[in-house]
């Protein structure tokens, strides 16, 4: 305070010097100073306006930002709010997704487990199908190797009917010609008899009872005819050209007929309906057996005691 004292007491006394002893160039210096105190108060009037104009300016763009900031705000809330429904339905289909994921993955190990055991099947039945394949192969070559078997036993089996025919056929003509030598050299009947075989037969020209044909038979060293084959029988049937007695009774038992060497008959040539055992002749009905030549030679039962002819038989 007092060092500002000293100043203006410095400052009163140089006034006070300069202008006793300078007037003019002291009025000229007013005047400049006070046009810079002017133009520093212009300046200073300017850098306020200036001022003002900055804060109004601010005040206007903070409000301005402040709106866009709430809009922004509000805008950003909304969008917060859609992205929080947004990540909820997100987070609910995850969920699905998860829990179907889960599933999938359990079909799918269900899958590979079914897959691994059809796999295991599949390789069975290949081996199955390998072995069966080898098995068809072995039957196969086996049945062509029958089948050539076959062919040849049939190509044997032709053969041998071949040879067999011929051999059968030479047969029948040594046969033909052994009972023609025979006939010629060793075999001979009686007059009046035929021989057939290794038999001679004698057909009666008179009629007579069966019991009488008999005698009359044995009377010439023979017995009324035995007819054992078909053979037999067709030489017959072109040996008479009568109706005759032959050795064949059921006298014995009715039914039970009967060869007069005592054999069962088991060769028979009756006529249809026969042995009937008729007693439409006779009451005691029919007993005795003849060739028939009205019936093709087939034979029926007659009443013994009528009258036919006979035929004798004897070895030759
Ligand atoms: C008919 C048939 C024969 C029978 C004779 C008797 O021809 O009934 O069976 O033997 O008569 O004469
Ligand atoms: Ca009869």
């Amino acid at each position: 305070m007092e060092e500002i004292y000293v100043n203006v007491e410095y400052e009163k006394a140089v006034h006070s010097k300069s202008s006793t002893d300078h007037t003019g160039p002291k009025i000229s210096e007013n005047i400049f100073y006070r046009a810079i105190v002017l133009c520093l108060g212009l300046l200073s009037v300017f850098l306020l306006i200036g001022l003002i104009i900055l804060v109004v300016h601010y005040h206007y763009s903070i409000r301005s930002a402040a709106a866009e900031l709430s809009t922004i705000k509000a805008n950003m809330t909304e969008s917060f709010q859609d992205s929080e429904k947004e990540l909820s339905i997100l987070t609910a289909e995850k969920d699905q997704l998860k829990s179907k994921l889960s599933s999938v993955t359990k079909e799918k190990d269900q899958l590979n487990a079914r897959l691994s055991s059809l796999r295991t099947v599949k390789e069975q039945l290949n081996s199955n199908l390998s072995s069966l394949t080898a098995e068809k192969d072995q039957l196969k070559s086996k049945l062509s190797s029958v089948t050539r078997e076959k062919d040849q036993l049939n190509d044997r089996l032709s053969s041998l009917t071949r040879e067999k025919d011929e051999l059968n056929a030479t047969l029948i003509e040594i046969t033909k010609e052994r009972d023609r030598l025979e006939s010629v050299t060793r075999k001979h009947c009686p007059a009046e008899w035929t021989i057939f075989s290794s038999s001679c037969y004698f057909l009666s020209s008179q009629s007579d009872s069966w019991t009488n044909a008999r005698r009359d038979c044995q009377n010439k060293g023979a017995d009324l005819v035995l007819i054992e084959s078909l053979k037999e029988q067709e030489f017959l049937s072109g040996f008479t050209s009568e109706s005759a007695w032959i050795g064949l009774s059921d006298r014995d038992e009715e039914g039970t007929w009967k060869w007069i060497d005592g054999t069962t008959m088991t060769f028979g040539y009756w006529d249809v309906e026969e042995p009937n055992n008729s007693v439409a002749n006779s009451n005691d009905g029919e007993d005795c057996a003849e060739i028939k030549v009205q019936k093709g030679h087939k034979w029926n039962d007659k009443p013994c005691n009528l009258f036919v002819r006979w035929i004798c038989e004897k070895k030759v």
